[in-house]
């Protein structure tokens, strides 16, 4: 299916490489338990159970390598549907090297990376968007990012595609039954009620799209990009709000002219800051390569900064249908008479408020329903079966033949089914587990 042997006894280290108090080595297979038993001191303990004892490896004569803890997960009760055990270690990769060393000899073989999720795939332990989840938790740069993770783990969009499945499935059985009786021309169910069914599909997968910028944002961060006049202090609030001296700040106008982009939490979201050339007015400037990036970068921001300074005007960066925030900066020189939100990058005046607003305007639209889709994988397929049921809708409108309409119901379908990976297409399979860390 992935080019990985399968039905084999896997097993790699499942804490991060290093020196710490523990260290976890992870074997999955129907040998793991044997394995384990050749080289623990004791009996292993009972499924769900640990056990304290040694580790004795031979080398040639038997040494004692380690004292750790055993815990045993009988098959199909375990992470990856099949027999698994964890040897607790002490934390040293000179001891998980050993231990791992043993561990081939005895028989079983180095994961690759996700080995362990993809066989709890496999097995049919998780589905596929579960398994994604699995990734997104452990990659995870901010709470709320890791709480939709935890949310997408329970597999609420597996359900919600199920549920919309089970729609369209009753939808097609209606057309083939129809098609059994086509001599007769009758007419089974009504074309309202069909139509009734195919509208509630509609709107639960509209539901499933419909949160989904806002989940990506959760997941790669919100894009946050700084625009203005030359000279107004971008760089300066670019570099403040990053904690960094990242970019270079000169009095000199026009001193920024690639695109620079830092991320960093603020409160509990994980933020993309993007520093951009000055925007001037005069036309013949305009395609300024650096002004050209800025736009660029504006037209792809969940959020637009604008910037203008007491000393420097403001520059409307074009009238795009994306969130704004207008602030004064340079206020140390006096604000009196501003308006809008001021701030200053020399004193950090107004800062707190700059961030807390930036946050109001994420938290507006972020409302993730259960079975939000949040990668662009889903999207797609999920477009596709969109696509599917609309064309299916109108055929019915239409009178189409069953035949034709039911074509559509079964495109919709093989798309729910490879959103989920009820479809398994293998190189689908290794561009997802493939990003796993090894031991996962
Ligand atoms: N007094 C004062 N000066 C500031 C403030 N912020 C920036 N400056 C000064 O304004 C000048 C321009 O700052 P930059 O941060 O380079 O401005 P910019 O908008 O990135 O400029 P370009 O990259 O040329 O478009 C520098 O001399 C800064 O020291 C501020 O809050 N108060
Ligand atoms: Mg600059």
């Amino acid at each position: 299916m992935t080019g990985y042997p399968e039905g084999d006894t896997i097993c790699a280290e499942a804490t991060p490489r290093g020196r710490g108090g523990i260290s976890v080595v992870r074997i999955s297979g129907p040998d793991a338990w044997g394995i384990v038993s050749l080289l623990f001191d004791r009996k292993l303990p009972g499924p769900g159970m640990l056990k304290f004892g040694r580790i004795i490896v031979s080398d040639p004569d038997p040494i004692p390598l380690d004292d750790v803890v055993v815990a045993y997960f009988a098959n199909p009760h375990s992470y990856t549907g099949e027999d698994v055990v964890e040897i607790s270690a002490h934390g040293s990769p000179v001891i998980v090297a050993e231990l791992l060393e043993a561990l081939y000899k005895g028989g079983a073989r180095p994961a690759e990376p996700g080995e362990f999720t993809l066989r709890a795939y496999l097995n049919g332990r998780i589905d596929l968007t579960q398994a994604e989840a699995v990734s997104d938790l452990i990659s995870a740069s901010s709470k709320e990012a890791a709480q939709a993770a935890m949310k997408q783990m329970d597999g609420g969009i597996g359900k919600a595609c199920e549920e919309i499945a089970a729609l369209v499935e009753r939808l097609l059985i209606f057309a083939e039954l129809e098609l059994d009786f086509v001599e007769e021309d009758v007419e089974l169910t009504s074309r309202e009620e069909k139509l009734s069914i195919v509208d509630r599909a509609i709107g639960n997968a509209e539901r499933m799209v419909a949160g989904y910028q806002a989940s990506r944002r959760l997941r790669e961060g919100v894009k946050v990009v700084l625009t203005g006049a030359p000279n107004v202090g971008k760089s300066s609030i670019y570099n403040k709000l990053i904690g960094e001296e990242r970019a270079i700040v000169h009095s000199t106008p026009g001193t920024t002219r690639d695109v620079l982009s830092a991320k960093t939490v603020i409160g509990g979201m994980e933020f993309e800051f993007f520093d951009t050339a000055g925007l001037r007015g005069n036309p013949d400037e305009i395609e300024d390569e650096g002004i050209a990036r800025a736009l660029i970068a504006a037209k792809n921001a969940d959020i637009i900064v604008e910037i203008e300074s007491i000393d420097f005007p403001g520059f409307s960066s074009a009238s795009l249908e994306i969130p704004r925030l207008k602030i004064t900066n340079k206020c140390d020189l006096g604000c009196e008479t501003t308006d809008g939100m001021a701030v200053s990058a020399k004193t950090g005046s107004g800062f707190y408020d700059l961030k807390k607003e930036l946050l109001n305007i994420v938290k507006e639209d972020n409302k993730l329903t259960d079975g939000t889709i949040n990668r662009e994988r889903h999207y797609r397929a999920l477009a596709r079966g969109l696509s599917g049921l609309r064309r299916g809708r109108q055929g019915l409108i239409d009178n189409l033949p069953d035949e034709m309409i039911a074509e559509e119901w079964r495109d919709a379908l093989a798309a729910l089914d490879e959103l989920t990976g009820k479809k398994k297409l293998a190189n689908l399979l290794v561009s997802i587990f493939g990003q796993f860390c090894i031991g996962k």
